[in-house]
């Protein structure tokens, strides 16, 4: 096995080093090795240049422009980088939208009265979503409006409609944009279609048309799928609210059951929570001698389970090998997404339990058992029942849990936000026209093993609290700045003068945690209510966002649709267009004339954090509001 960098430099956090330094003395193999097995990586995908889209290839061409400059079928590099770039984002977007839609479904069912464990936990936002949908709501029981409401979003994932359900949400600026470009998303579905469609040899031969379905796709998802996934997931298990929280491997207990939940679907993980609540199986677990059931959180699934209920979170995308390497994990639950084919051979080293729950995503080396939201609760036991039976198996003399936990605040919803500000965004205007806070900014995404785990995140977050900048976070930057203790209210201490001040006077961290990766939509909500407030677009707003770590599809539709939608963002991971310089011109330059912002590429937080203060500096210039120069 390669093991060419130093421990300290894969991860900031020490119990991560804890668990690779213990996979290196035992042999186990985890996603660094593998890294270090594939360099060099290839170039010409790197660079976004290689394309095996048709058996006549396949194709590259060569950036130094020696080789070959055109594929077989005679596409250059502005195409093929174009097409590459589309397919990334439709692969994003349907993962995020399949996964709004498998909400939608049993939001559907649970109308009908046909599943177990599910409720209207929110009917106050069933009937405001209802509202909003034009639905008739007067008088009528939850379960009616629901039946309708799920009807209505059904057809936005098809072909009947020209626009989204959503689209009113949009500041009307920012529409007319849309239509213009020829951009406003129809159906969530048609446009990822469209994009395969597109990509297919000899359909768009111009990579500008190309780019802009990207962004017209990625709008289908930003405003469309993962809305539908967030608001939904809200009206069945709750809008989340600020709640106490902790995070890191010493959420896993040596004396109790351990079961994560991993992946992204609150579907089933909120189930298994009831479950594990379940007097029976407790007892279960108690005569088997564990102290009583633990369960803990991994990436987004994690997340959505934080946000309401303040579930503890055993880490980001990059601690799930490492969880598995305290041989205190008794099952591991994934549903999909982000979920490494890597954790069943880990599993193996120790007596874990991986049980795979959703019939599209499985895992050879994994307990299979098929998710049905009609039986919800009855599997969510079995599911339970498996990991108290592993617990059997643990070797005692093989655990290792390597921290204590960090305390961290979840559940900061736009509605609990404009909650703690009484209700309207008057106080955050306010603050934001006084200069007290300078602009506001999303730092979202993943951990890649390319950069040292964490510090991207940890660090651009920093920088720009320094400076007075709100940040709000999501996916594994929410994990990451939570492990960094930058999410508690005593945190307003690292902010500068005028974040402090605000902070503290609510009683809030100045790092606020929104959520999981879909929720990167209620960022978007947030954002267009400030424009709306203000009788803006929301491209004049002082806000940025920012994937310091990112390594998913899912990713890069997010960066599109934040792009699309207004917002300045930076990526600290290169994309692969650096084969097309008109490629990479159009993202990170002429975008900004039309659609009123534009990509950056900055790996280093420190200079990204220049990047977004500069940025959020001119805008607060272009509004006639105080600005400093950075
Ligand atoms: O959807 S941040 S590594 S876990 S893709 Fe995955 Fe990235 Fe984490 Fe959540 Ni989002
Ligand atoms: Fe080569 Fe064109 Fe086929 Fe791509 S689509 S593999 S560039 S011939």
């Amino acid at each position: 096995m390669a093991h060419d960098t130093d421990i300290n430099g894969l991860s900031i956090n020490k119990d991560a080093r804890a668990m690779i330094a213990r996979a290196r003395d035992e042999g186990v193999e985890t996603v660094w090795d593998r890294l270090a097995a594939q360099q060099p990586q290839c170039g010409y995908c790197a660079m976004g240049v290689s394309c095996r889209n048709c058996a006549m290839g396949p194709c590259r061409i060569d950036p130094f422009g020696e080789g070959p400059q055109k594929g077989v079928c005679g596409a250059d590099a502005d195409v093929i980088v174009a097409r590459n770039l589309g397919r990334t984002i439709a692969a994003g977007a349907s993962a995020h939208s399949d996964h709004g839609r498998d909400i939608l479904e049993v939001f559907a069912e649970l109308a009908e009265g046909k599943t177990s464990g599910y409720e209207i936990r929110d009917k106050d936002k069933l009937r405001a979503l209802a509202g909003e949908w034009g639905i008739a709501t007067e008088g009528r029981e939850a379960f009616e409006i629901a039946r309708d409401l799920a009807a209505a979003m059904m057809e936005d994932f098809g072909t009947r409609k020209s626009s989204l359900g959503f689209a009113a949400r949009v500041p009307s600026q920012r529409i007319e944009r849309w239509a213009e470009l020829g951009i406003t998303p129809r159906g969530i579905d048609r446009e990822n279609v469209e994009m395969l469609h597109r990509t297919h040899m000899g359909v768009d031969n111009d990579y500008v048309n190309t780019l802009l379905h990207c962004l017209r796709t990625s709008l289908s998802d930003g405003w469309g799928g993962s809305m539908v996934a967030t608001e939904l997931s809200d009206v069945m298990f709750g809008t989340p609210k600020p709640v106490p929280s902790r995070v890191n491997l010493g959420a896993l207990r040596p004396e109790s059951v351990n079961i994560a939940l991993h992946g992204h679907n609150p579907l089933l993980s909120d189930v298994i929570v009831q479950a594990a609540a379940d007097p029976e199986l407790v007892q279960l677990a108690k005569t088997k001698g564990a102290e009583g059931i633990n369960l803990v959180g991994l990436c987004c699934t994690g997340n959505e389970l934080q946000m309401r209920k303040g579930l503890p979170m055993a880490g980001n995308h990059l601690m799930q090998e490492l969880v598995l390497l305290t041989g205190a994990l008794d099952a591991m639950v994934v549903d999909y997404q982000c979920i490494m084919p890597a954790v069943t051979d880990v599993a193996k080293c120790f007596h874990t339990d991986v049980i795979s729950t959703a019939d599209k995503a499985k895992f050879t080396g994994a307990t299979h058992i098929s998710f049905d939201p009609r039986r919800g609760l009855e599997i969510g036991k079995e599911i339970v029942r498996r990991g108290v039976e592993a617990y059997g198996n643990r070797n005692p003399d093989r655990v290792r849990i390597p921290d204590e936990t960090v305390e961290m605040m979840a559940g900061f919803s736009v509605e609990a936000i404009l909650g703690a500000l009484g209700g309207t965004p008057e106080p955050l205007v306010d603050a934001i026209k006084a200069g007290k806070i300078r602009g506001a900014v999303g730092v979202v995404g993943c951990n890649n093993p390319k950069i040292q785990q964490d510090y991207g995140h940890v660090m651009l977050t920093r920088r720009l609290i320094e400076n007075d900048i709100l940040v709000v976070v999501t996916g594994c930057s929410a994990i990451a700045n939570g492990k960094a203790g930058q999410m508690m209210p005593k945190a307003a201490e690292m902010a500068g003068p005028g974040l402090r001040e605000v902070c503290q006077a609510l009683g809030i961290p100045p790092v606020l945690h929104m959520g999981s990766c879909v929720d990167n939509t209620r960022i978007l909500v947030l954002a267009a209510a400030l424009a709306k407030h203000l009788g803006v677009d929301i491209c004049q707003l002082p806000l940025a966002g920012a994937a310091p770590e990112w390594y998913s599809e899912k990713a890069v539709s997010i960066g599109a649709y934040v792009v699309a939608s207004g917002i300045y963002t930076v990526l600290g991971v290169q994309p692969p267009i650096f084969g097309s310089r008109n490629v990479v011109k159009l993202l990170a330059q002429d975008l900004d004339d039309v659609v009123g912002a534009k990509f950056a590429v900055e790996a280093d937080p420190e200079r990204a954090a220049l990047l977004i203060r500069r940025h959020i500096e001119a805008k607060r210039k272009a509004l006639g509001l105080e600005f400093r120069d950075v």
